[in-house]
């Protein structure tokens, strides 16, 4: 295998400086590392395999020479730069949903659906989803492919770095403030997150869904391939640093037994189950935070569904949730493709 010139926009943020660590710790063959961000970040520098690289400014003509560009800097500078890079001879992995539902851009997991990132050579970018989706996708596609899911219902319990550094900083700065008997201020989510739950990201739709909920529908079919498949999601903003934890029920056609399910999700790849729950034994977002699988537990019989199971599933959002599976992707691209 060859080594790659190799960029990640938006290096400085929250899934920036977690997708350079996944570059330096998966081995990734980096010819060289180019790094970009705002004017914000000029000349700052960041660590790459102990080596100080300077932040430049995102703009037209960047990418000139680079092969695989990771962007992780918003939907808007996706929209306008990824079309760039990619005429300039780049793959883009893009972890925005600017281009997601794009029908001529692949969406991709690599425990999935690992064939679709051959549609790179539409466009020239490939899709990463949204990090509640994909959490949950890994482990309902050895349940959809043995037994077909119909539909699923969700409610997720989502860690604040999934809305960025400053979401982190004004979770710790409220915590701090309320515990030394302070006002607080709300300057990243319309209300206190410390000590409370929002069930709120992302915009309200014309439907009354968020728009996290109606990615957690489209992106879900598109990525199992199965526009049959119905999903209900209620995502929730909880004041957890790292770590979405999700209640999964799902209805199949064929029955599917917990031990079953169990018995495919061991041997699936990239999932952990941790299902002891006599011993207190069930997946927990502070063991989730740094590690790259995808936990599940509490897997049951549902009592709703004729065919139904239930199950909680934790995964580091800023790991497999973003930046670890644009690296996968971006694995699966210079292995098979490049
Ligand atoms: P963040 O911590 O706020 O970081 C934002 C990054 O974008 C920073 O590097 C920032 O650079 C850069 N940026 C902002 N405006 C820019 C501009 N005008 N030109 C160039 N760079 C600019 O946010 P994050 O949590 O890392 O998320 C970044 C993006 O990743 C999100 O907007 C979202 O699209 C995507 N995301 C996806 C998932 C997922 O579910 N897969 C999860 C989280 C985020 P400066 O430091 O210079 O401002
Ligand atoms: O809030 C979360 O936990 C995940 C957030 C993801 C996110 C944040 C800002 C913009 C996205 C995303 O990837 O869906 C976007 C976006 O729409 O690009």
């Amino acid at each position: 295998m060859g080594e790659y010139v190799v960029a990640v926009a938006g290096a400085t943020g929250a899934v920036g400086r977690e997708m350079i660590k996944t570059l330096e710790q998966r081995n990734f063959p980096v010819k060289e590392l180019k790094l970009f961000a705002s004017e914000r970040s000029r000349g700052l520098e960041l660590e790459y395999n102990g080596e100080r690289v300077k932040v430049q400014v995102l703009k037209k003509g960047c990418f000139e020479g680079v092969e695989v560009a990771l962007f992780s800097c918003g939907g808007s500078r996706s929209l306008e730069f990824a079309p760039d890079a990619a005429a300039s001879g780049a793959v883009v992995i893009d972890n925005s949903s600017a281009w997601r539902m794009d029908p001529e851009v692949p969406l991709v997991v690599p425990e999935v659906n690992p064939h679709a990132v051959a549609g790179y050579k539409n466009k020239g970018i490939i899709a990463n989803p949204n990090c509640s989706t994909i959490q949950m996708v890994v482990p309902l596609k050895p349940i959809h492919d043995f037994a077909k899911i119909k539909r699923i219902i969700v409610a997720t319990y989502q860690a604040t770095s999934g809305a960025g550094k400053k979401a982190m900083d004004e979770l710790m700065d409220q915590t701090k403030a309320l515990l030394n008997f302070q006002p607080v201020k709300c300057k990243v989510f319309p209300h206190q997150i410390a000590f409370n739950c929002l069930p709120h990201i992302d915009v309200f739709l014309e439907n009354d869904y968020t728009k996290e909920e109606m990615k957690m529908y489209n992106e879900t079919r598109k990525i199992m391939e199965d526009y049959s498949i119905l999903v209900s999601a209620t995502t929730v903003r909880v004041p957890v640093f790292i770590g979405h934890s999700e209640a999964v029920t799902i209805e199949t056609e064929r029955e599917i037994t917990p031990g079953k399910a169990k018995e495919l999700l061991s041997n699936f790849p990239g999932v952990i189950v941790r299902d002891d729950p006599t011993n207190n034994v069930y997946p927990l977002a502070i063991e989730a935070a740094g590690r790259d699988e995808v936990f599940v537990g509490r897997i049951r019989k549902d009592l709703v569904f004729e065919h139904g199971l239930s199950m909680w599933v934790v995964a580091d959002n800023l790991r497999k949730g973003a930046a670890l599976n644009a690296v996968q992707i971006a694995e699966v691209l210079v292995r098979e493709y490049m």
